[in-house]
């Protein structure tokens, strides 16, 4: 659901190519509750100029919620942040040296006076990022909330009683 459906709500960036098998776990959340999004690319690093643009216009654009995942250094989250007044939400990826934990300490220790909302490391992250830009977008959208509601209530029915 990109640019040739219904105007995208959520922006999903990210820092590398490399991060997507994580982050498709957000836009296949996003897909399963019929939330109109769009997946890019968009290193804080390799690409200032692309994320300078990117933050700054996304808004303008109709976007309402930004989920960014990166890994290592992971200061995508925090700059998109500091340029937008856009919720964002900020997804951990895990790092080969470090496990994640360089990526989490990164994207969570924001100073206070802008806020990224730090998930778990990893596909959990990614798939709660999905459902929370999902929430948010959910408080004034009420056909949303019934499809969340519905997507809940269809996780809890999937959860056996047996251990085995
Ligand atoms: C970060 O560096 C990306 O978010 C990625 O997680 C990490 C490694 O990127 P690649 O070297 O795989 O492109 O910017």
């Amino acid at each position: 659901m990109t640019e040739e459906g219904p105007a995208p709500l959520v922006g999903i960036i990210m820092g590398s190519r490399s991060d997507w098998e994580t982050m498709r776990h957000a836009a296949e959340t996003l897909e399963k509750l019929g939330v109109p999004h769009e997946t890019k690319v968009v290193s804080a690093h390799r690409t200032p100029g692309r994320l300078h643009d990117y933050a700054h216009g996304a808004r303008d654009r109709g976007l309402r919620v930004i989920i960014a995942g990166a890994g290592g250094a992971a200061h995508l989250p925090g700059m998109a942040a500091a340029m937008t007044p856009l919720p964002v939400l900020g997804v951990p990826v895990e790092s080969h040296a470090l496990k994640g934990m360089d990526s989490l300490l990164s994207i969570v220790q924001m100073p206070g006076g802008v806020p990224v909302g730090t998930l778990a490391i990893g596909k959990a992250g990614a798939i709660n990022a999905g459902l929370l830009a999902a929430a948010i977008l959910a408080l004034s959208d009420p056909d949303l909330a019934r499809r969340l509601d519905a997507w809940r209530a269809a996780q809890t029915e999937g959860v056996p009683e047996e251990p085995a």
